[in-house]
Order: structure tokens, then C-alpha cells, then sequence
């Protein structure tokens, strides 16, 4: 029988980073507490989330790539909402953050997941923030909490650091 991988819902070791944008708040605070309540409802410790907020969606990538080269999390989840208006702005701002927060995913050792809304009407975004179309911040959550738990079962896979932020040991 063939070995196979994956990764269940359930906390491994290590604790999960949200980073949040304000801009667009009324939509990102909807994201944050659908992502903060799926992991609460998986078994992740309370004290064991940390939520970084930053101005805009643009710069979330930067953030999310100085906590993965901390090596301090199991997982980052980035949460952001960008609304296409009447000028080119959403495009740059769309196209820097999943570009940025793609390439840390695909370079970081831990689960780095992707729960930005890049929609053309506010309707869009509220469906997506926990009205018709589910919450996308608790869905990147769960997948996040999913890859964290993969990632430690991987071959070879090296253990987070177990440290709180504060540099308190856990
Ligand atoms: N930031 C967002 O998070 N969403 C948007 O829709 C948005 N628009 O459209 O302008 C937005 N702009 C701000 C941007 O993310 C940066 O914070 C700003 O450019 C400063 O770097």
C-alpha cells in the first residue's frame, strides 16, 4: 500500500499568525473573526493566535514574510479585501499581495494561506464575508490549519520554534 500524506484538522505544535488589513474594516474585522473562530472550533488554543493588523491589503506581503522568517508559526493566514473602484489601483494592489503572499507560501517552511477578497462590488465582498457565500477568512483558516498539519508530518520535517512572540517559551 502506498504511504500517503496529508493533513487533518486538527492543531499540530506552534501557533498561527492572522494578519489582517483595516482598509475596507467593515469586510476584513468579518474575516478576522471567521478565521479566528475556525481554528478556535478545530482545537487551536486561544492563547496560541496572534492577529497583526496593517493599514492596507498591499501590505500584508511583507508582513507575512517577516513572520515566516521567524520560524515561529505553524501557520499565517493573510486577510485583506480589495474593491475594484474607477481606477487601476485594485489591479496593483491585487495583483502585489497574491503575487507577494504567493511567493512566501511557496517559500516558507510553514503553512502560509491566502484569504484576500479581490471583488468588483462591495455585494461580492459582503457575500464572501460571512453572508451568501460563506466567510473566505475562516475557509484560508481551516486550509491553513490543514497545511500546518501536513507540513509536520512531512518527511524531514524540521519543528517550529515553540516560542510566543514575547520570547516567552510555551
Ligand atoms: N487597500 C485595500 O486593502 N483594499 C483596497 O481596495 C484598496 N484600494 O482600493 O485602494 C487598498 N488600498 C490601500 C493599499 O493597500 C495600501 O495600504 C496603500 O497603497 C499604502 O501602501
Amino acid at each position: 500500500m502506498p504511504r500517503v500524506y496529508e493533513g487533518h484538522l486538527t492543531p499540530p505544535k506552534g501557533r498561527f499568525a492572522l494578519c489582517v488589513a483595516r482598509f475596507n474594516g467593515f469586510i476584513t474585522d468579518e474575516l478576522l473573526k471567521g478565521a479566528q473562530d475556525a481554528l478556535l472550533r478545530h482545537g487551536v488554543a486561544d492563547d496560541d493566535i496572534d492577529v497583526f493588523r496593517v493599514p492596507g491589503t498591499f501590505e500584508l506581503s511583507g508582513l507575512v514574510r517577516k513572520l515566516a522568517a521567524s520560524d515561529r508559526y505553524a501557520g499565517i493566514v493573510a486577510l485583506g479585501c480589495v474593491i475594484r473602484g474607477g481606477t487601476p489601483h485594485f489591479d496593483y494592489v491585487a495583483s502585489e499581495v497574491s503575487k507577494g503572499v504567493g511567493q512566501v507560501a511557496f517559500s516558507a517552511d510553514c503553512a502560509v494561506t491566502f484569504g484576500v477578497l479581490t471583488c468588483d462590488t462591495v455585494e461580492q465582498a459582503v457575500d464572501r464575508a460571512g453572508v451568501k457565500a460563506g466567510n473566505k477568512g475562516a475557509d484560508a483558516a481551516v486550509a491553513c490549519l490543514e497545511m500546518a498539519n501536513l507540513n509536520a508530518k512531512l518527511p524531514g520535517a524540521r519543528p517550529v520554534k515553540l516560542a510566543t512572540v514575547t520570547g516567552k517559551k510555551k
